[in-house]
């Protein structure tokens, strides 16, 4: 349930810092991350946005697969905290065979893996599937351990695009979307539902209470 207490908070500025692409280095790591994960066009880089409290920041597009590098913005909140988010490219999108082993790419698989201030996962899921194989690959990867000597990632599961269900669908199919000891969040980019509370999760997660 949503927390009736203070309001989170706001950005007072987002900017891009770094795009890390094959041959593109990321910068040092001295804020906490942030990552946004999940299969191409779910909406990551549009929930991005919404958090930063920008329109077009983070780049968005209807064609899958828009996402291609491991992009760095700089947010700064009015209480001092600063983070980078880092949204991911989309996996998904090359169709594996099933049961095959995910492979998620050097670029994706070495951030996730290797950076030692990445703190939390946000995981996007379309509220009208759930997680299928994927992300539960995903999640079993993330939970393998990593290579860098950082405290365990939090990982918070997001349920996205819950404008496309009417009204009524929308709070059964957030939870039939969670998954056991991960309720799914609500989001819509559409009316911006969830917002409030992923920012909350995401603070939680890096250790800084509202
Ligand atoms: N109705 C609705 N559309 C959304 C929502 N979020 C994203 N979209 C649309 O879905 C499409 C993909 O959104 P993106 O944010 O670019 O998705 P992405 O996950 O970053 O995709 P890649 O970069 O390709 O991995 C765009 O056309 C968005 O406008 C939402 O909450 N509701
Ligand atoms: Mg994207």
């Amino acid at each position: 349930m949503e927390q009736k207490n203070s309001p989170v908070p706001r950005v007072v500025e987002a900017d891009f810092a770094a795009a890390a692409g094959p041959g593109g280095e990321l910068p040092p790591p001295t804020f906490p991350e942030v990552a946004f994960a999940g299969r191409s066009n779910v909406g990551k880089s549009t929930l991005m946005n919404a958090l930063l409290q920008r329109k077009n920041l983070v780049r968005t597009s209807s064609t899958p697969g828009c996402t291609r590098s491991v992009n760095l913005f700089k947010a700064r909140c009015s209480d001092g905290l600063e983070l980078f988010l880092v949204d991911l490219p989309g996996f998904g999108y090359a169709r594996r065979s099933k049961g095959e082993r995910a492979g998620w790419g050097p670029l994706l698989e070495g951030y996730l893996q290797r950076r030692a201030s990445l703190r939390a996962v946000v995981l996007l899921v379309d509220v009208r599937r759930g997680p299928e194989e994927e992300e539960i690959q995903l999640l079993d990867f993330l939970r393998a351990g990593s290579q860098a000597d950082r405290p365990p990632l939090s990982i918070i599961l997001v349920a996205t695009k819950v404008d496309k269900l009417p009204l009524a669908q929308r709070k059964p199919a957030v939870q039939k979307a969670s998954l056991p000891g991960m309720p799914a969040l609500g989001f819509s980019g559409v009316t911006g539902d969830g917002i409030e509370p992923l920012w909350r999760k995401i603070r939680k997660a890096i250790g800084v209470e509202v």
